[in-house]
């Protein structure tokens, strides 16, 4: 059943005047986004209600994803377009006289995530759906999502972000579904009148946890999963307990903020909370729900599949079994065996210090069952694995260590699937991180690399090049991505290679325009596009490419008639708020700008554009206008990466150094279609492993590099205060952790061959169109196939789903 332009624009008016009770002439942007969104999640709703129910009717194994972060992006017009209705709504509006691009600029873009990993789970949630498997994901609704970034004199300053200050029209609040979750207070074991024991409690803190669902919205294909994400409240038979606002508090903070520390551990007690909230409601939930099949027990893995998204959620391993324990009286091995064949982990980092060890202390008296149960994991496993493998391994993969919990040995010891995000990163789990479990359960470990969804970052982001692809392959290849290698018979054909350049140069127009606009800086939409847009964190090596910047003005101050390629270099990235170092790059780099872009010898030669904020609804924009992708993270040090795959698919090319995914770009797109510079991730052990790395050297002998160095610290840079020392120190003076130095000299010649290739118009757009053609290994799709094959042994069910092809290896 199709909607036409004239049906929507009747029971879009319909809809705008049962919410607000006037005509929609007279309603504000934001009342005609309410309504259009309400519109849209009317009209899924249907399919949402019948998509649970033909789950539970077919009895169908269900998939759960646990993550403490989502980032789903701004949902109407992804929604929309799923749903095949987006140029309907689009040509009804401008019938009406409104624009749907104004509408959509009204939406609050949850920033329920810190980066790369709660995007993750939010393309994997639109796979999910997409190719119809039944997929869940369960989440915190936190209450002030990411931090909104400022900058104030250059520096970063953090605001609140309270995405939910407007209503949020895409979430349904399920009272009906709540559950209790205990915390604190004293436990102990009693046998009951059946013999069973049981756990009894006293003085606990009870805490309600309230679910509100978001639909997820399948490509054409009917399918609508659910999104749940869970709220701390006050019981409601609790509530005269209760006499101050003050005394809610500890309640009402579980949810009240996500933790912006991407890649640091810090031991927080409330954090710990929050943990175990969104587990222990998820876990409640599910077994709630399995109860509906009326099946035994141990057939729970053969209907539930639980996803642990790094080891954030990693109680949910003790949490399943103190259900299955204490309430359904289970057995110690029984309910093990369903807990181990249930549960799967990802492994997100290698960075030491993001590993969570919690104090047993804190465990202890927070989630007093909780920990008593871990202790048992832990004896049975040291009491298992010494015989057979020693000392040394059993206490060097213990879960209690030296007075911690360690969470990544929970979660690889309770789990029947480990696995890393790309290749590289998956055998440095195998062979470094987790060494020891390698040799006790090599079954466990596999691969899965990353993907992103081409529906946002593609189809949605990018529609001039979408349609260029159309009209050349068809749109097959927008269900079977695979198709895409077809546009590659186009990269000899000159009007298909014009028609590509023009579609970037309008992406270019349209984001300098919005440079000018947010940042008052005019830049040339035929320089040079440069763009890295992630985290700032030391080993992603912003500062790597902020002394090339330095040492190409350097270059044009001291010769400012050569013949330069104009480029424009485009950072989007937040600092945690504790991390100094990270937020000492922002301002240098702020600084620089400051100076570069207002010195009239260097012009359009350099401009430099650092965005505020760095988010989902920023990166959309950005991504179509790129032409370099710097990826240039220190070799073994970055899991995967997923801005590298957009880019890529975008026509950007990558500029890279042989680490997490872009290994996998390399194997698909081939190493002459992008640069390749540094140090290989098995070089950067080599020279750890040395140990006499000697950056200082590498400063005095190399005039160039000391030049640049240099310019942090003599007052080239203005507005400056200690900052250009503290870059200068870390790299000189304390050896160079991430071997910025080191890698310099090839980072430089790399970014030569990017002018000089970039001179080369048609050749630079033919392997624009190469890296394209080339992406499609890269959906999510595929990931998310392989991860329902493999780990969660799940089944899509819907006929009309995203067709998916197994695709190995680089394609021809
Ligand atoms: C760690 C922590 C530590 C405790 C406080 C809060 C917090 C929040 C997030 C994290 C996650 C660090 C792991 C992570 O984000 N890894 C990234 O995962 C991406 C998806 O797999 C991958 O592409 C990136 O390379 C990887 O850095």
């Amino acid at each position: 059943m199709t909607l036409t332009v004239k049906e929507f624009i009747k029971d879009f008016k319909v809809q705008f005047q049962s919410m607000y009770a006037y005509s929609y002439e007279e309603g504000s942007t934001e009342q005609l986004y309410n309504a259009l969104g309400m519109y849209v999640k009317n009209y899924l709703s249907g399919n949402w209600k019948e998509t649970r129910e033909k789950y539970v009717k077919n009895s169908v194994k269900q998939v759960f994803y646990f993550s403490m972060e989502f980032l789903p992006g701004r949902q109407l017009e992804s929604n929309a377009y799923n749903l095949g209705l987006l140029d309907t709504i689009r040509e009804g509006l401008q019938e009406m006289g409104l624009s749907f691009d104004e509408l959509e600029e009204a939406e609050a873009d949850p920033a329920l995530g810190n980066g790369g990993l709660g995007r993750l789970a939010s393309c994997f949630m639109d796979s999910l759906a997409s190719l119809g498997i039944p997929g869940n994901g369960n989440g915190i609704r936190y209450q002030y999502g990411l931090f909104r970034q400022k900058f104030v004199d250059g520096y970063q300053v953090e605001l609140p972000e309270n995405w939910l200050r407007h209503r949020n029209i895409w979430e349904t609040r399920n009272d009906k579904s709540t559950c209790m979750v205990r915390f604190g207070g004293n436990v102990w074991l009693e046998e009951n009148h059946l013999g069973f024991m049981e756990a009894k409690y006293e003085n606990t803190l009870n805490v309600l946890a309230v679910p509100y669902d978001t639909p997820m919205v399948g490509y054409r294909n009917d399918i609508v999963n659910n999104l749940r994400l869970w709220s701390a409240e006050i019981p409601i038979d609790e509530e005269e307990n209760y006499h101050t606002l003050e005394a809610t508090e500890p309640i009402k903070e579980i949810t009240q903020v996500l933790y912006p520390d991407d890649s640091n551990y810090e031991g927080r007690l409330l954090r710990l909370k929050q943990e175990y909230f969104m587990v222990s409601a998820g876990v409640q939930s599910i077994l709630r729900h399995f109860r509906k099949y009326n099946l035994p027990r141990k057939n729970i893995p053969d209907k539930v599949a639980i996803h642990i998204n790094d080891t954030h959620p990693a109680l949910v391993i003790p949490e399943m079994m103190r259900i299955l324990l204490d309430e359904e009286h289970l057995t110690w091995e029984q309910a093990w065996e369903i807990t181990f064949k249930t549960c799967s982990y990802t492994n997100h980092t290698i960075l030491r210090e993001a590993l969570e060890k919690w104090p047993i202390d804190m465990m202890k008296d927070l989630l007093p069952r909780i920990y008593m149960i871990i202790e048992e994991i832990n004896r049975r496993f040291v009491e298992t694995t010494m015989p057979i493998y020693g000392e040394r391994i059993t206490w060097q993969t213990a879960i209690l260590q030296n007075g911690v919990v360690n969470m990544a040995h929970l979660a690889v010891i309770g789990s029947h699937s480990v696995n890393g995000v790309a290749k590289l990163h998956t055998e440095i789990l195998m062979n470094d991180v987790l060494k020891d479990f390698f040799e006790l359960y090599p079954e466990r470990f596999n691969n899965k690399t990353n993907g992103i969804t081409q529906r946002r970052w593609v189809h949605l982001s990018n529609p001039g090049l979408t349609q260029l692809i159309d009209k050349k392959i068809g749109e097959e290849w927008k269900t079977n991505p695979s198709e895409l290698k077809v546009f590659k018979s186009f990269e000899k054909d000159k009007k298909t290679l014009q028609k590509l350049a023009d579609i970037k140069l309008e992406n270019k127009q349209r984001l300098a325009d919005y440079i000018e606009e947010v940042k008052g800086v005019k830049v040339d939409p035929k320089a040079i596009f440069d763009v890295q847009i992630k985290r700032l964190h030391a080993y992603k090596r912003q500062h790597l490419n902020l002394l090339h910047i330095l040492h190409r003005y350097l270059e044009i101050k001291e010769n400012p008639t050569a013949d330069y390629v104009p480029r424009v270099f485009i950072f989007g990235a937040k600092a945690a708020p504790s991390y100094i170092y990270a937020k000492q790059i922002i301002k240098v780099i702020n600084s620089l700008a400051n100076l570069v872009n207002n010195d009239p010898d260097v012009g359009d030669k350099l401009k430099i554009v650092f965005f505020e904020n760095y988010g989902v609804s920023l990166a959309e924009k950005i991504i179509p206008a790129a032409d370099v992708s710097e990826q240039i993270s220190l070799a073994s040090m970055e899991a995967s990466g997923t801005s590298n795959m957009k880019l890529m698919a975008n026509g950007a090319l990558t500029l890279a150094t042989l680490d997490g995914a872009n290994i996998e770009i390399k194997d698909f797109v081939g190493q002459e279609n992008m640069f390749i510079f540094g140090l290989s991730s098995n070089e950067v052990y080599d020279l750890k492993a040395a140990g006499d790395y000697n950056a200082r050297g590498i400063y005095e002998s190399n005039e160039k590099l000391r030049r640049t160095l240099d310019a942090l610290t003599d007052g080239t840079i203005p507005g400056l205060q200690d900052e250009g020392y503290a870059i200068f120190d870390s790299l000189v003076n304390y050896n160079d952790e991430y071997f910025v130095l080191k890698d310099f000299d090839s980072y430089i010649e790399a970014q030569r061959k990017v002018d000089e290739l970039y001179k080369d118009q048609k050749e630079w757009t033919r392997k624009s169109l190469i890296n394209i053609a080339s992406s499609a290994p890269f959906s999510a799709d595929y990931t998310i196939k392989r991860y329902a094959d493999d780990i969660w042994k799940a089944k899509q069910c819907s006929e009309q789903s995203t067709g998916v092809e197994p695709l190995d290896g680089p394609i021809a």
